[in-house]
């Protein structure tokens, strides 16, 4: 929320107060060592930009209706820099489970971007160890189509990126974009990470298992309706041209993100497109193996 001088992102801000699970830590946060309101100087001084205009760096920004660089409007779309509504405030439920509901419908400012009509819908569960994203899009419209891409940007945040390994990537071709979008294969089992990376991986598992997110543990991902999956990390020298990144952040995050990005979704006049994530913290127990 705005007065928490975090990102508009509603998944993330809402996930990281939630103080009663230490699980909240495990999505980086570019805010994680700045001053908050209400705290004290002293604290290092936080370099992210809360102006509208772009997201804070970090958690999962909500990336609608582009992805990546956009001539009509701010860069990976305006859902992530834009105020949503809360159709339903944070509520426990009689599963003990945690719900929100989000929406996003088009306006005036989104208009002189996009001109199409949408709603979108952002329905949040927060379970133990789990955190359940369901997102609607529709089109209202009687006769117009429209063509979009949909990812969220998930920062997780690592004791040491070169130590996470991701799995279900094997065999998946991808957009490499620090070799001028080549396409190429992946052969490995696992991925690491050890080096600016930015691939697109194209018809992905619809699970991946990250290792060695914060305090050592793993985290699943499973995601529904999105075939890609973004691997992103700067590394020291992209790191340095990015503002509202630290220059020694970036051992201490993984971007991890699934979309549906390297084909757009095509949506007919009256129809919806749903897709949604679950990220589990999974227990040392459980995850024997990977
Ligand atoms: O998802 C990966 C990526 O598109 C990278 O190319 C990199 O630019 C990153 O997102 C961050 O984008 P941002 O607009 O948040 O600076």
């Amino acid at each position: 929320s705005d007065s928490n001088g975090f990102s508009r992102a509603p998944a993330y801000s809402y996930w990281l107060r939630q103080k009663e699970t230490k699980e909240a830590d495990v999505v980086f946060c570019r805010c994680d060592r700045g001053v908050l309101e209400g705290e004290q100087p002293g604290a290092a001084v936080c370099q992210a930009v809360f102006d509208g205009k772009k997201a804070i760096r970090g958690g999962i920004p909500f990336v609608f209706p582009q992805f990546g660089a956009w001539t009509f409007g701010p860069g990976h779309g305006f859902a992530r820099v834009i105020r949503w509504t809360v159709d339903k405030s944070p509520e426990r439920l009689p599963s003990g489970d945690v719900e929100a509901i989000f929406s996003l419908m088009d306006n005036e400012f989104t208009r002189s971007m996009w001109n199409y009509p949408f709603r979108l819908t952002y329905r949040l569960i927060l379970r133990e160890k789990e955190l359940h994203f369901n997102i609607g899009v529709y089109n209202p419209s009687k006769e117009h189509t429209f063509s979009f891409n949909l990812l969220l940007h998930t920062y997780f945040k690592v004791p040491d990126v070169r130590r996470c390994q991701i799995t279900g990537l094997h065999g998946c071709t991808f957009i490499d974009k620090t070799r001028d979008n080549q396409i190429f294969q992946e052969g490995r089992d696992v991925v690491t990470v050890c080096e600016w990376t930015d691939r697109i991986y194209q018809n992905t598992q619809p699970e991946h298992i990250i290792t060695n997110v914060v305090s050592g543990r793993k985290m699943r991902v499973q995601k529904y309706n999105f075939p890609d999956t973004v691997v992103w990390n700067p590394w020291l020298e992209k790191a340095r041209d990015i503002p509202d990144f630290g220059d020694d952040e970036f051992p201490n995050m993984i971007c991890v993100e699934s979309g549906h990005v390297s084909s757009p979704v095509i949506l007919l006049p009256g129809t919806a497109f749903e897709a949604s994530q679950i990220l589990q913290v999974r227990s040392y127990l459980l995850s024997a193996g990977l």
